[in-house]
């Protein structure tokens, strides 16, 4: 065990050396690797453009990836949809899209000087300046010469005799690359419900997930929202304000804490600047990569009195930061109600209408349990005169026609109409590319009953292709850059690996992929998590296997387990010399 957290040690070290030797104040390109491969090659008669590594996606992690990559001394071309750097911060541009970590820990830590020369003007960023920041990082590290914009990738196949990916774009473009990075994002595939007659729609239909650049003027306007999860908790207040009458179209109620949003204090600021590796690092060792409050005890461990003095604080405090209130809100069903008793009775206080206040009452599940929200005035909106809620568990929407939506026995006229209606979580984006492994074998079809992956990073029969925050690692439960700062490096490494032995790929075994996913499965039962119709289980998208798919083990023992994995010489993972087509000729010569 000693031996083993040595190694540990030594393996994480090597990120740190990394980052200090290609840090911003010292960017000079160091060849680790001779790398040759710069050239454009042809691959059935077209011209692909060869490269060491090609990552699909600048949001946090394609940016990161490439920041890497290219410090290593690596060739590496990112694709982008997108006509700018950020993803999500692109993507999201409704009003009041912001972010519920605090801006002082929601940001990258892998360039002190970049956390040090930063400025958050408020707790919690709003999405204008969290994009400025992706840009400002694509600036300062002169990423943007290597991101390929508006370019979609549609194909990304694994060419066995050459033991590499030939990825293909809307543009008509190729990339063949040793190694291929998917940061495409877990919350980047926007989901439009299928309703009868919506494309009959007269007015404007806006996805808070696809925003128009240009302003939206809604004042005037009648204004219908579908959709009251995290980003329509966060635009109905703003819609409310512009609107002549906003309707909003509930189907399930959602716990909500107040963000409790302000401006950035400046000596609490310094006070993170002072101490920002240390803080970054007691990060790192919480569940969620967000350095908290987190109560140790039990909610039904303490007094009554205490415990709602404790929710108290918290919801005066504001942030998502109240379900750490006891050690065991996810895990026990009774210490769980003890917190969703007491928002329901805060909803109750808030809303004046006792009719309105008992259909905006989450009572299907458990609080936490779907991702928790955190708003400004959500709950106030619903004083407002001009805004009506439309329960669609008892008036489902029948239809749209181009005059508005058709509920119940009632019809809302509109002007326009706001889908806040969510994503194809964590395996959209991957399912929107014909990613094809070995043998034939495609992504879509292996995953058919449910992504299967070992760490979340590699999926077996697909060498050499690697997953940020992927299905089976902690993602979406955590402060996202953490989890993408950990799986980047990760790769990093496991790249550095194959360079020093002379592999040609790596690829994840059926069997310590079997175990993790049982693994995965098992942790989550062990939970409330999974007694939620939510994304994190796919049940929002029509078709789709109901499986867990986020690892709900925490960061800290997630990354402990892939650091032990690549100090044991990439457990679980085969590691190959030759190409796999040119080892199963030998095999079965
Ligand atoms: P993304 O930012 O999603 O970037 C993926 C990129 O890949 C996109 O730009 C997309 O266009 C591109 N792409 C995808 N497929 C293709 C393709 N086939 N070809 C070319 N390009 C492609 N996380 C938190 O930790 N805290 C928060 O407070 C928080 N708030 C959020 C608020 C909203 C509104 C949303 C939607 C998500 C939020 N998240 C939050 C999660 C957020 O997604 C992550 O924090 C983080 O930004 C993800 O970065 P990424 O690079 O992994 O993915
Ligand atoms: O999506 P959601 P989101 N008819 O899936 C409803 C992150 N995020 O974009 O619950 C009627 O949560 C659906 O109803 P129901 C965060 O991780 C963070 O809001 O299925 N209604 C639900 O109310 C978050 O969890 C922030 O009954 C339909 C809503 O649409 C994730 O992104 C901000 C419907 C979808 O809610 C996704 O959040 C924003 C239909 N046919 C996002 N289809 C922060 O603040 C769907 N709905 C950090």
């Amino acid at each position: 065990m000693g031996r083993l957290s040595f190694l540990v040690r030594a393996h994480r070290s090597f990120f740190w050396q990394l980052r200090d030797a290609y840090s911003a104040e010292n960017l000079q390109r160091k060849q680790l690797v001779q790398h040759t491969d710069v050239l454009d090659g042809r691959v059935d008669g077209e011209v692909a453009r060869s490269c060491d590594v090609v990552i699909v996606g600048a949001g946090f992690a394609g940016m990161y990836m490439l920041y890497l990559a290219r410090n290593m001394g690596l060739t590496a071309v990112v694709i982008e949809s997108a006509s700018g750097v950020g993803g999500t911060w692109f993507w999201n541009r409704y009003p009041g899209a912001r972010c519920d970590v605090e801006s002082m820990q929601y940001s990258y830590s892998f360039s002190e000087e970049l956390q040090q020369e930063w400025h958050w003007t408020e707790r919690y960023a709003s999405q204008p300046e969290i994009l400025a920041y992706a840009n400002y990082v694509a600036k300062k590290f002169d990423l943007l010469p290597d991101i390929k914009f508006n370019t979609r990738v549609t194909r990304a196949a694994f060419q066995e005799e050459e033991s590499r990916w030939l990825v293909s774009t809307d543009q008509g473009t190729q990339y063949q690359a040793k190694w291929c990075v998917m940061a495409t994002g877990c919350l980047s595939a926007a989901q439009t419900p299928k309703i009868p007659g919506l494309d009959t729609f007269d007015g404007r239909i806006y996805h808070t997930g696809n925003w128009p650049h240009e302003a939206v003027s809604l004042s005037g306007k009648k204004v219908g929202v579908l959709g009251t999860g995290s980003s329509g908790i966060q635009v109905i207040p703003e819609l409310a304000a512009q609107a002549k009458h906003l309707y909003v179209f509930q189907r399930t109620p959602n716990f909500s804490i107040p963000a409790r949003n302000k401006p950035m204090d400046a000596e609490y600021e310094n006070s993170w600047k002072r101490s920002y590796s240390e803080r970054r690092e007691k990060a790192r060792s919480m569940p969620a990569g967000i350095l908290c409050d987190l109560g140790d005890k039990s909610a039904l461990a303490v007094p009554a009195e205490e415990r709602v003095q404790e929710y108290q604080r918290r919801w005066a405090a504001g942030g998502t930061g109240f379900t750490a209130a006891f050690a065991d809100l996810l895990k026990n069903a009774e210490s769980n109600r003890t917190a969703a008793e007491f928002v329901r009775e805060r909803i109750r206080e808030v809303v004046k209408d006792p009719s309105v206040a008992e259909l905006l009452t989450p009572v299907d599940h458990p609080i936490g349990a779907k991702r928790i929200c955190a708003d400004t005035r959500y709950f106030e909106t619903f004083n407002r005169e001009n805004v009506t809620l439309v329960d669609l568990r008892t008036n489902p929407i029948s239809e749209v026609t181009p005059e508005g939506v058709a509920a119940g026995s009632d019809f809302y006229e509109l002007d326009c109409l706001v889908l806040a209606t969510g994503f194809d979580a964590m395996t959209g984006a991957l399912s929107k590319i014909d990613i094809v492994g070995r043998q034939g074998l495609t992504l879509k079809e292996k995953w058919r009953d449910g992504p299967n992956t070992f760490l979340g990073l590699m999926s077996a029969g697909f060498p050499n292709l690697f997953i940020v925050t992927g299905p089976g690692s902690p993602s979406v439960l955590t402060n996202v850059i953490v989890a993408i700062e950990d799986n980047v490096q990760w790769i990093a490494r496991c790249i550095a690996h194959l360079i020093e032995v002379d592999g040609r790929y790596i690829e994840a075994t059926q069997s310590a992929e079997e175990q993790w996913m049982e693994q995965v499965r098992k942790v989550a039962e062990g939970t409330l998590y999974t007694q939620a119709k939510s994304w994190y289980l796919g049940v929002n998208i029509p078709g789709k296997p109901a499986v867990f798919m986020p690892y709900v083990g925490g960061l800290p023992t997630y990354q402990q387990i892939c650091d032990e994995v690549a100090v044991d010489g990439y457990r679980g993972f085969s590691i190959g010399t030759q190409s796999p087509c040119v080892e199963r000729r030998q095999v079965n010569a």
